[in-house]
C-alpha cells in the first residue's frame, strides 16, 4: 500500500470540519492504515473494519465538479452520481485520493454504470447486490460478502478472521445504538434540536475514524442534550419527516426551508438517517456472513423490488415521531425513488392521513426560491 508523503494542494479549500477529518485520515495513512471508500449504505463496513481499515463515504454533496463529470456522463443523470464521478475524475476529493480500494454495489443503474468508468481511475470492487430481499437474494449477497473479504485479504495480504468480524459487528452495533438514542430524542414533544443540527451530527459521525471514540462522544452528546433540554425552543413547530433520496446535497435548501418556515425536522427516513442505521446485525447468529447479509440486504432502498422494509420503517416512524407532515425529496433523474413516491404518498396521505409534499431537486442553487415558497405554503397548510 502506498503511503502519502505530501497532501496535495488541491484539497486545501475544504471546510474546517472536513479538513479536521482529512487531516486525521492523512495521519492514519502515514501510519499505514488502509482506507476503503464506499458510495452506499449497503457496504458491509464490518468486513474492512475487521482488518483494521477505515471506511469512508465518498458520495459527493456539492455540485462543483458536475461540469467535469458531464464531459463523460449524460446531463440527465442523478447529481449525486455526476458529482461523485466529477470529484474522482478531477482528483478533488481527499477521501477518494486516500482510498486504497473503492467499493460499490449494483444498486441503481446510474451508479453501477458509473462504477465501470470509476474503475478506470481507481482500483474498484463492485459487489453484486440482488434486487430482492428473498432467501435466494440473501444467499447471493452472503456469497458476495465472502468474496469481498477474499478480495481484501488478497489486496492487503491479511487474514480476516470471523472472530475479528464478530468484534466489528459489536463495535458497529454499539454505534448504531448510540445513533438511534441520539436521533430518537426527536420523539420528544417539542423536540430538543433542529433537523439541521441533527443532520450535522449524523453526517459527521462516519467521518470520525475511531468508531469507539465517536460512539462515546455521541452518547455524551445525547446526555448533554437531555440535560439542557429547553421545551420552549421548538414549541409549536410542525413536526416533519423527510424521506426519499439521500439529501446531503440539498440539506440547506430543503431542511433550511422547512425550519425557516415554522417546521422542524424530527426524523430522516433516508440514507443519512434511520434507513441506514435502524437495524442491528444479529450478534447471536454464529454465522457472521449470514448475519451481515441479512442485515444489509434488509435496507429499504428503492432499488429493491418490492421494497416493503422502507414502508414498514416509515410507518413506524410516522407514529413514533408524531409526524405532522412528510416532505419527500428526490434527486433529479433518480427514477427508483421518483416511482416509489407514488406508494409513499399513498401510505402517508391515504392510510395515515398525513399531508405530503414531493420535491425534486439537484445540487444547484436555481430552485432555492421555488423550494422555499413550496415548503412555506406546505407548512402553513398543516
Ligand atoms: S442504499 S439510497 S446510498 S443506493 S439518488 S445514486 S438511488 S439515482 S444514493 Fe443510495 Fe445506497 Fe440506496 Fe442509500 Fe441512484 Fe437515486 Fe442517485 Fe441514489
Amino acid at each position: 500500500m502506498e503511503l502519502i508523503k505530501d497532501l496535495p494542494e488541491i484539497f486545501k479549500d475544504f471546510s474546517e470540519q472536513r479538513k479536521a477529518s482529512f487531516t486525521a485520515a492523512y495521519e492514519l495513512k502515514q501510519q499505514g492504515v488502509p482506507f476503503i471508500g464506499g458510495f452506499c449504505t449497503y457496504l458491509p463496513k464490518e468486513v474492512p473494519m475487521a482488518m483494521g481499515a477505515c471506511v469512508v463515504g465518498l458520495c459527493s454533496k456539492t455540485g462543483e465538479t458536475i461540469p467535469v463529470a458531464e464531459q463523460d456522463l449524460p446531463r440527465n443523470l442523478c447529481p449525486l452520481i455526476k458529482a461523485s464521478y466529477g470529484f474522482a475524475k478531477s482528483d478533488k476529493c481527499p477521501y477518494f485520493y486516500f482510498s486504497d480500494l473503492v467499493v460499490g454495489e449494483t444498486t441503481c443503474d446510474g451508479k453501477k454504470k458509473m462504477y465501470e468508468m470509476l474503475g478506470e481511475i481507481k482500483k474498484m470492487h463492485v459487489m453484486e447486490l440482488p434486487n430482492r430481499q428473498s432467501p435466494e437474494g440473501t444467499e447471493l449477497f452472503k456469497g458476495e460478502i465472502i468474496r469481498f473479504k477474499e478480495v481484501l485479504e488478497a489486496q492487503f495480504g491479511v487474514e480476516i478472521t470471523e472472530a475479528k468480524i464478530k468484534e466489528s459487528i459489536v463495535t458497529m452495533n454499539n454505534q448504531r445504538k448510540a445513533l438511534k438514542a441520539f436521533y430518537g430524542l426527536q420523539k420528544m414533544t417539542p423536540p430538543p434540536m433542529s433537523g439541521l443540527e441533527m443532520h450535522q451530527v449524523l453526517d459527521g459521525v462516519p467521518f470520525r475514524f475511531n468508531v469507539e471514540e465517536a460512539t462515546d462522544e455521541l452518547n455524551a452528546l445525547t446526555q448533554k442534550i437531555i440535560d439542557e433540554y429547553d421545551p420552549e425552543k421548538y414549541k409549536g413547530r410542525k413536526r416533519i419527516l423527510v424521506t426519499g433520496s439521500p439529501i446531503g446535497g440539498g440539506i440547506d435548501k430543503v431542511v433550511g426551508a422547512i425550519e425557516r418556515n415554522g417546521g422542524v425536522v424530527v426524523a430522516y427516513e433516508n440514507c443519512g438517517g434511520a434507513r441506514s442505521i435502524e437495524e442491528l446485525v444479529d450478534e447471536a447468529n454464529p454465522d457472521v456472513y449470514d448475519a451481515l447479509a441479512k442485515r444489509y440486504i434488509g435496507i429499504g432502498c428503492s432499488c429493491m423490488t418490492p421494497n416493503p422494509n422502507r414502508f414498514e420503517l416509515m410507518n413506524k416512524m410516522l407514529e413514533e415521531y408524531k409526524v405532522d407532515g412528510v416532505v419527500e425529496v428526490v434527486l433529479q433523474a433518480c427514477h427508483t425513488f421518483a416511482i416509489e413516491a407514488y406508494n409513499v404518498k399513498k401510505l402517508v396521505t391515504g392510510q395515515r392521513e398525513i399531508p405530503y409534499v414531493y420535491i425534486e431537486t439537484d445540487y444547484s442553487e436555481s430552485d432555492v426560491g421555488q423550494i422555499n415558497t413550496r415548503v412555506g405554503a406546505f407548512i402553513e397548510m398543516l
